[in-house]
């Protein structure tokens, strides 16, 4: 997989941040109106050089480009078929105090013809059609945890060696939990059944209150709660009035690794993956973690519509 020669190489780079100019921002404000960081073009330039360098990826949709990369083939006939949508370095806002940081990818089938220049529909797929999703954290130790749909395995990176070994088999979401993350900052612009199931998680009773945890690190979260139980709530905010998370590269592919790893997400009305994405960059609310704690929210949702 061509990501884990450039999660090497991103890591080694992240990991020396602080000694390097590498830190901060570029004074620069990417498609998604935020400001790139040093190590956000990095790791951006790392992975799409790696993967056009495969004859594998005919495609490639990146957060920090506003239009999709056309891979031509070195090979003529240009069989390559797969497209791959990435966010090349999930959280950067951390980077400057030491908090983990993630790439999050998915690949899909092309959809149009081999050897034709691929179209945005060939990225614009349901995320159902994914055929491979993963992400990677460094944090105290660098995982890559990827799907192909046969279940979840996490590899850590023994950085002496430089090698991916298989740590975490058949990665499951606990059914319930008792943590959840969601920025509360936020609170007066959240929809009502989102408070209202805030308001149940604070509450005294046999099993709760629950513990509220929350990074700022869409895959650091994430990787806590499929290690421990929870759920993650990003909803929709008067800054972000249809949610901050990407559809493509960053629900989508976190939706695949939770439903595989047996458990849910949502947007509050539907699965994440049955949702047909109508453009490259697309928002929505994003719910996932522990099947019984997403399906409780979901009734909440419900029940104050
Ligand atoms: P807020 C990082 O920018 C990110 O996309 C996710 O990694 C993270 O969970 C979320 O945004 C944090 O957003 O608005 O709480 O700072």
């Amino acid at each position: 997989m061509p990501s884990r020669l450039a999660a090497k190489v991103v890591n080694h780079e992240v990991n020396k941040a602080g000694l390097v100019d590498i830190l901060g921002d570029t004074n620069h404000i990417n498609t998604q109106g935020e400001e790139q960081q040093k190590l956000d073009i990095y790791a951006h330039k790392i992975f799409i050089q790696t993967l056009t360098n495969r004859n594998i990826v005919c495609g490639i949709a990146s957060e920090e480009e506003e239009h999709f990369i056309r891979v031509n083939s070195m090979d003529k006939k240009n069989q390559n078929k797969y497209d791959v949508l990435i966010d090349p370095l999930d959280g950067s806002s951390n980077i400057d105090v030491n908090v983990s940081v993630g790439t999050i990818f998915s690949i899909y089938r092309r959809m149009t013809p081999l050897g034709t220049p691929v179209i945005e529909a060939d990225f614009l797929q349901a995320g159902d059609q994914q055929v491979a999703a993963g992400y990677v954290i460094y944090g105290t130790s660098t995982m890559l945890v990827y799907t192909t749909g046969n279940g979840v395995n996490g590899f850590t990176l023994n950085p002496a060696l430089g090698t991916f070994y298989l740590s975490h088999p058949n990665m499951s979401y606990p059914k319930n939990g008792s943590i959840y993350a969601i920025n509360e900052g936020n609170y007066i612009h959240f929809p009502l059944g989102v408070k209202n199931y805030i308001k149940y998680c604070q509450m005294e009773s046999e099993d709760r209150p629950y513990t509220s945890r929350y990074i700022g690190s869409l895959v650091s979260d994430y990787h806590r709660n499929m290690i421990k139980g929870g759920i993650y709530l990003y909803p929709e905010t008067a800054k972000n009035p249809s949610g901050k998370l990407r559809l493509l590269y960053e629900c989508n592919p976190m939706a695949f690794i939770a439903e595989q790893a047996g458990g849910k997400a949502i947007n509050g009305e539907k699965r994440i993956m049955s949702i047909k994405p109508t453009s490259l960059h697309q928002r929505v609310a994003f719910y996932c973690g522990s099947r019984k704690m997403v399906e409780e929210l979901a009734d909440f949702i419900l029940k104050n519509p």
